[in-house]
This record gives C-alpha cells, sequence and structure tokens, in this order.
C-alpha cells in the first residue's frame, strides 16, 4: 500500500514528506521533480514570495544511486524565506504581533476557534498553499511510479476569472502548456486572461478559476464498487478538492449530466476494428467507480484567493470591534499553480490505486502482476477486448 504524509509551516525551516510503500527498483529523475517544483512556483499573478524562494528536493532515505530501496521516501524542501522571519517562526523562540483579523474566505477563522489560536498566524502558516510544494514533489514521485504502467497526467488552465479557452480533448503537448504564463493552451484565451489578473492585481482584487486534468494509458478496472471508498471518482474528487481554493470538482461532463437523458448521455459502445472503443466519453474515464480504459477527464473549480489588499469587512478578535480583514503578502491569482498541484494530487491518487490492483515490493514484481493482469482480462471474452496484453506498456 502507498501513502504518504507531509509537515511544514509556510514560513518555518522547511517541508518535509514521506512516501511509503513505494516498490524497490524505480529509478527516480530528481530534475523532473525540481522541474515540476519550478512549474508550481511559475504562473502569471504569484506574489512577492516566488522571488524569495527556488524550491529544489533534497532527498534523506529510501533512495540510493538513483533507485528506490522500497524502504519509506523521506524528502525535504528548505523554506528560503525562514532566514528573513527566524525571530518570528523560530521553532523554540518564535514570536510576534499577533495577526486578529481573519480573511473571509480563509481558514483564519475557523481554524482560530478549532484549535484555540489568539494569534491566526498559527492557522495560516499550515493553512498556506506553501505547503503544496511538497504534495508536488510526491506527486511528481507517483507520476514515475505511473509511468510503469504507462499512464500519463497533463493539466492545463481552461478558464481564469470569467475568460474561458476553447474545449481540449487530445494529449496535449506538456512543454506547450508549461510555455504559457498561464498553462493556457488557447493563445487568446491566454492573452486575455493575463489582462484580466493584471487588471485584478490594480484593483487590489484576485481570481480563481478553472483547470482540468487529462490521463492517458489507463487499464480497465483502477478502482472499485466494493466500498464507497474503493471508488476511483470519489477518490480523485477528494484529492482535487483538498487543494486550497478548490470549491467543486467536475468528472467528465458531470455538471451537465443531470441535464440529459440516459439516451443522450452516456457514450454508447462501438466496435472499431479489433477494439470495443466509445463514441463519447462524457463519463470522463470512469464507470460504477472503476477506470473503463479510456482517458480520465476530471475538472477543478477555484475560487478567487482570500487575501485581498483591498480587504473586506472582518472583526478584530482581539477587541470584538469592525475591521478590515490583514493583508499579508499573497497571489493575485494561483489557478496556474494549482493545476500543476492538482496533477500531483491526481498522481498520488492514482498511484495508490494502482499499487491496490497491481502492487508488489519491486518493479518487477509489479510489472509481473500488471502483465499477468491484462493477459487474464484479455482472456475473459473471446470477443474484441481493449484490455489485449498487446495494449501494454513494454
Ligand atoms: C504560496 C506561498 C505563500 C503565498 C501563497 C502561495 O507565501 P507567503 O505567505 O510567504 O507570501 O505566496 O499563499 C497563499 C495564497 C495563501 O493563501 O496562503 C505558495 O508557496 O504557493
Amino acid at each position: 500500500m502507498l501513502r504518504y504524509m507531509t509537515a511544514g509551516e509556510s514560513h518555518g525551516p522547511a517541508l518535509v514528506g514521506i512516501l511509503d510503500g513505494m516498490p524497490a527498483g524505480l529509478r527516480v529523475d530528481v530534475d523532473s521533480m525540481n522541474r515540476q517544483l519550478t512549474a508550481r512556483q511559475g504562473g502569471h499573478g504569484r506574489g512577492g514570495r516566488m522571488k524569495i524562494e527556488s524550491d529544489a528536493v533534497e532527498i534523506l532515505a529510501g533512495i540510493r544511486g538513483g533507485s528506490t530501496l522500497g524502504s519509506p521516501i523521506a524528502i525535504a524542501i528548505r523554506n528560503r524565506d525562514y532566514e528573513n522571519v527566524r525571530a518570528l517562526m523560530d521553532p523554540l523562540t518564535g514570536s510576534g504581533p499577533a495577526i486578529t483579523k481573519p480573511r473571509p474566505g480563509h481558514a483564519d477563522y475557523a481554524g482560530a476557534l478549532k484549535y484555540r489560536h489568539r494569534d491566526l498566524r498559527n492557522v495560516l502558516e499550515r493553512a498556506s498553499a506553501r505547503e503544496t510544494a511538497m504534495r508536488v514533489a510526491l506527486g511528481e514521485l507517483s507520476r514515475q511510479y505511473l509511468g510503469v504502467f504507462g499512464v500519463t497526467v497533463v493539466s492545463y488552465v481552461i478558464q481564469i476569472g470569467d475568460v474561458a479557452a476553447g474545449a481540449v480533448r487530445q494529449m496535449p503537448d506538456s512543454t506547450v502548456i508549461s510555455r504559457s504564463p498561464v498553462r493556457c493552451l488557447d493563445p487568446d484565451a491566454e492573452s486575455e486572461m493575463v489582462r484580466a489578473i493584471d487588471a485584478a492585481k490594480a484593483a487590489g482584487d484576485t481570481l480563481g478559476g478553472v483547470f482540468e486534468i487529462l490521463v492517458s494509458g489507463m487499464p480497465v478496472g483502477v478502482g472499485g464498487n466494493r466500498q464507497p471508498y474503493e471508488r476511483l471518482d470519489a477518490r480523485l474528487a477528494a484529492a482535487l478538492m483538498s487543494i486550497q481554493t478548490a470549491k467543486a470538482v467536475e468528472v467528465g461532463e458531470g455538471i451537465a449530466s443531470g441535464d440529459y437523458t440516459g439516451s443522450r448521455w452516456h457514450d454508447a459502445f462501438e466496435k472499431r476494428g479489433t477494439h470495443i472503443a466509445r463514441t463519447s466519453n462524457r463519463a470522463g474515464g470512469i464507470e460504477g467507480g472503476m477506470s473503463n480504459g479510456e482517458d480520465l477527464l476530471l475538472r477543478a473549480r477555484l475560487k478567487p484567493l482570500a487575501t485581498l489588499m483591498k480587504p473586506l469587512q472582518s472583526v478584530d478578535l482581539s477587541s470584538g470591534e469592525a475591521a478590515p480583514a490583514a493583508i499579508v503578502r499573497s497571489d493575485v491569482c494561483s489557478v496556474p499553480a494549482a493545476a500543476v498541484i492538482g496533477e500531483a494530487m491526481v498522481c498520488l491518487e492514482l498511484a495508490q490505486a494502482f499499487s491496490e490492483k497491481y502492487g508488489g515490493d519491486s518493479v518487477e514484481e509489479l510489472l509481473e502482476h500488471f502483465h499477468a493482469s491484462q493477459a487474464g482480462a484479455a482472456q475473459v471474452f473471446p470477443a474484441p477486448s481493449n484490455t489485449s496484453p498487446d495494449a501494454s506498456p513494454t
């Protein structure tokens, strides 16, 4: 079983993460982990913090000579900004003026009451999206694990504020995505998105948006329907909803599904050569909580960031008096970064689901299980099937 845990405050000494259950013998590409960390830091609309950090992983355990050992993998990412705020954040002596005016839309208020903190900094330090740097590092390791099965995961932005991009239905080139300042594949929408972010910044405001994740190379039957928590759609939705600012997740054309009749919505089967294909993919590659062999299509809708340079009305919790909400350094728009984080979350969740179905102690054993499963599935029906062993990666 694959599982992970992270720790770290936004301005503490470091973020740390442990990924347990990775098989032995996986070649690890640290450069691609660092590239994803750089991608997470990017995107038009990011704030001053990103000029201070240059995130890179430090491998502490579980990897030797560039390959996984099968033991727990431990990683650190240093917070450079810690050196600037040591007096405030030192784990033993840190202290400073309390933040007491909660930002509407942020974890400030609920967290203060939940943990009985009088200083909202004690809430915002962990609530900050800074911790997602570690998710991205662990997610990139999970992507490398998924690569063993020939699975590819990409993300791109399809909306920022009220600027929407054209639909994407084919696996896009990830280098094209990473060249865009807003991870958008539609050049017209891209320049309008950049303009919208600049306008929001000038107005002291923030913007949310929508990103999409496309997963190709999925075998049939990952996830399950025996128990609610096995369902792949539920698990991927939870993984994406865990991203700061996420307010809704869509699987395939899920949001519109209630508007259709069954005969118009479901993805009919079609015999195409030696394969069973579908005439559409409104289900987003998941039926009955299991992958159905089509590409996975997921979307996350993000609210605008809660820290406003022209703040909303709040209450000073220390005095009970009305006051504008606290202003702290923040971003204007983090949708492109959230897309990178979304990819990581999907990789982490999919890797767990794959390890449940095909798990092994080494990559060799994993592939034995996978090939045996694919070959077995191909025998179920003598008729054409897209689970043929030929479809499996070499
Ligand atoms: C972020 C780090 C934060 C913010 C932003 C994202 O750094 P700092 O608080 O030092 O400026 O830039 O966080 C938020 C928008 C938030 O609400 O916490 C990051 O690393 O992604």
